[in-house]
């Protein structure tokens, strides 16, 4: 059974640090460097719109969020779809900017969109700089959140109607 939480754990603020915390049996802390040991590295070669910079070509390395988030073993039981399609991320950056994901946006069974949290941008690392978020399938780079400082997951109940059982 997960635990929810509503604070994020207390840590010092560390560059390159983030944690994922919310409704996850296992909140924890990563650095860029654990993100580029403990998975498996994918490559993305994307064009984003900026509304105020216009088209912002780079290429990204990192592990996929999914497989990054399947560690903290999020509150829904993997085996129920329906319960899996309520969840929701948020992924805080290091200035506030922070954006909402579905998890059936990058779940295999809904929208499966390979989203990374790139450990390197054009060839830099990002030790110190902190992760970045990387969606390809974004026409615009809003959700390309860097200096990631945090993920929280939790599961979305419409206030006065209980959750279908099946
Ligand atoms: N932390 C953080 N990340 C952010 C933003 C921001 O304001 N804060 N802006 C986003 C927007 S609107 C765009 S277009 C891209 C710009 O990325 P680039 O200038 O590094 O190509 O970063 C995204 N990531
Ligand atoms: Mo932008």
């Amino acid at each position: 059974m997960s635990r929810p939480s509503t604070a994020p754990p207390a840590m010092p603020v560390r560059a390159g640090v983030f944690s994922v915390w919310g409704e996850v049996a296992h909140p924890t802390s990563l650095t860029v460097s654990d993100l580029r040991q403990g998975w498996e590295q994918h490559r993305a070669e994307v064009v984003f719109d900026c509304a105020t910079a216009g088209p912002q070509r780079h290429t990204f390395a990192g592990p996929l969020l999914l497989e990054v988030l399947d560690r903290t073993h999020p509150g829904f039981d993997p085996a129920r779809r329906k319960e899996r399609s309520r969840f929701l991320l948020v992924v805080n950056g290091g200035d506030g900017h922070h954006a909402v994901l579905s998890w059936a946006e990058i779940d295999p069974d809904f929208g499966g969109s390979p989203v990374l949290l790139a450990t390197r941008l054009d060839g830099e690392e990002l030790d110190t700089a902190g992760a970045q978020l990387v969606v390809p399938s974004d026409r615009c780079g809003a959700r390309y959140i860097s200096a990631v400082t945090g993920i929280w997951i939790g599961g979305c109940r419409l206030p006065g109607v209980a959750p279908s059982e099946s």
